[in-house]
């Protein structure tokens, strides 16, 4: 006997069948052949995603931006449990509880900080923000008890590693291969270490910072004729020249991977601002010169809250037409880019299917959030495959590595586990290899090859 289940069910698959009967017969001939839906032995969602995890924890990242230093800058290289808990995203949360005038919070020692940070944002109220959570996840992996919730024993702790270890330790632990530093040379405490010359730490890379010399030209000027450099306030071809020798002297010194830049959401190009013109006149033959990427961070507010110092800067929405301007204009030229905003997101996911001298990168500061990283990663998959770089740190403190990375690999994990599976749906199959080939471009492998790929050499944009 049939029952009615079983009578629907085998009226549907008539149907199903008829229909595709009908399909194949109106179609024109062709040497397409029609098929059943393949759904034999579909991979588990379990399998798929073990092998996902694999690939993910495997995969050894390349950090594109933090603001670590080589172990050789002493000092400047922060790490240990009180640099963790005075970061500017925990001091911005502690001062929202804290009953205090900024100025008197800043006049406090690290420790002293450190304390009240602990007390406000861990013990009188559950640590659930990113940020401290971060904290936890970090000193979990470092093997310490949480539950204890025992400061000082965490500071004894940290006081017994031996620096020039713990840093190849926590690459390890974070499975972080290569961490891009920020090196300013208006930064009077890294330029003599510059200046001076040491032995590099091969895991440790270089980006050209240079928001002074573009976003407060006047003071720069000083700066650079200070250093030797002939230049006056007005940009004349003199001034741009010598610029551009700046750039080349510490390109070189440093051995820069690429620019960067962080602009305000505001920011024009081109016009006939100072910014704009050191970038049309000097920023871009460099980068032309030398094939050196140049990176654009657009949103950010600087010094909404002064009092709040490092912790005070906001966000806002960005006009992307100058970049679009910028990847147009220049298709020579390659832009690594990575918006504070996120309503900026899609605009910019869209630029860069228009541009291939476009590279999108991490999410940012307010948007290295879970929730955040994976509705980008995820838009970001949708409309450019694998050609981006999900994830940069941004880490200030070596121990954040920890978690930064742990925190953004299981998003990454989620969305990726999301998008193979909708690909197996469709009778795909993805090889463990494949998989591990896909994650090592989004891991750093990607951004290697915008960096080495030569737009003047290849067939220009071909916009879809
Ligand atoms: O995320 C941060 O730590 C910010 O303070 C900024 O440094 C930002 O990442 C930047 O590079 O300007
Ligand atoms: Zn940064």
């Amino acid at each position: 006997m049939i029952d009615s289940t079983a009578l629907t069910l085998q009226v549907r698959i008539s149907e199903a069948i008829l229909g595709i009967a009908l399909i194949v017969h109106c179609a024109p001939s062709s040497d397409i052949t029609f098929r059943m839906p393949e759904r034999s032995a579909p991979r588990r969602a379990g399998d798929l995603s073990r092998q996902i995890e694999r690939a993910v924890q495997a995969t050894q990242i390349d950090d594109i931006h933090t603001h670590l230093y080589d172990p050789a800058f002493g000092d400047l290289l922060l790490w240990g449990i009180d640099d963790l808990l005075v970061y500017h995203y925990l001091v911005a949360e502690a001062l929202r509880y804290l009953p205090l005038p900024f100025n008197r919070f800043w006049q406090l020692s690290k420790t002293q900080q450190a304390d009240l940070i602990w007390e406000q944002l861990f013990l009188q109220h559950s640590p659930i923000s990113e940020s401290c959570r971060g904290i936890l996840t970090t000193l979990n992996a470092l093997g310490l008890d949480t539950r204890k919730r025992d400061l000082n024993s965490i500071r004894r702790w940290f006081a017994a590693r031996k620096p020039a270890r713990h840093v190849d330790e926590v690459l390890d632990l974070a499975g972080v291969n290569t961490v891009c530093m920020t090196n300013s040379p208006f930064d009077d405490l890294e330029r003599p270490i510059w200046e001076r010359g040491f032995r590099r730490h091969p895991r440790f890379k270089t980006a050209l910072r240079i928001d002074p010399l573009l976003l407060d030209w006047p003071r720069s000027a000083q700066r650079l004729s200070e250093w030797g450099y002939q230049v006056s306030r007005t940009l004349n071809a003199k001034t741009l020249g010598e610029v551009r020798r700046f750039l080349e002297d510490w390109g070189t010194r440093i051995n820069a991977g690429f620019l960067m830049v962080s602009l305000p959401p505001n920011f024009a190009f081109p016009a006939r601002t100072a910014a704009a013109i050191l970038i049309e006149k000097a920023v871009l033959p460099h980068c032309g010169d030398t094939g050196r990427p140049f990176a654009l961070m657009p949103g950010v507010k600087r010094g909404v809250n002064p009092g709040l110092r490092l912790a005070g800067d906001g966000v806002g929405l960005s006009t992307l037409a100058p970049l679009e301007y910028l990847c147009a204009t220049y298709p020579q030229h390659k832009f690594a880019v990575t918006a504070l905003a996120r309503e900026n997101q899609h605009e910019l996911c869209v630029l860069a299917r228009k541009f291939r001298n476009l590279h999108l990168f991490g999410c940012w500061w307010f948007t290295n959030t879970p929730s955040l990283i994976g509705e980008i990663t995820r838009m970001r998959t949708e409309l450019l495959g694998l050609s981006f770089t999900p994830q940069h740190s941004d880490s200030r403190v070596l121990d954040q590595l920890i978690y930064k990375w742990r925190h953004s690999r299981t998003v990454i994990h989620q969305v990726l586990l999301e998008k193979y599976q909708d690909l197996e749906d469709t009778g795909w199959k993805v090889t463990e290899a494949e998989l591990r080939r896909d994650v090592q471009a989004l891991f750093g492998g990607e951004f290697a090859r915008f960096c080495n790929f030569n737009p003047q050499s290849d067939v220009p944009n071909n916009p879809s």
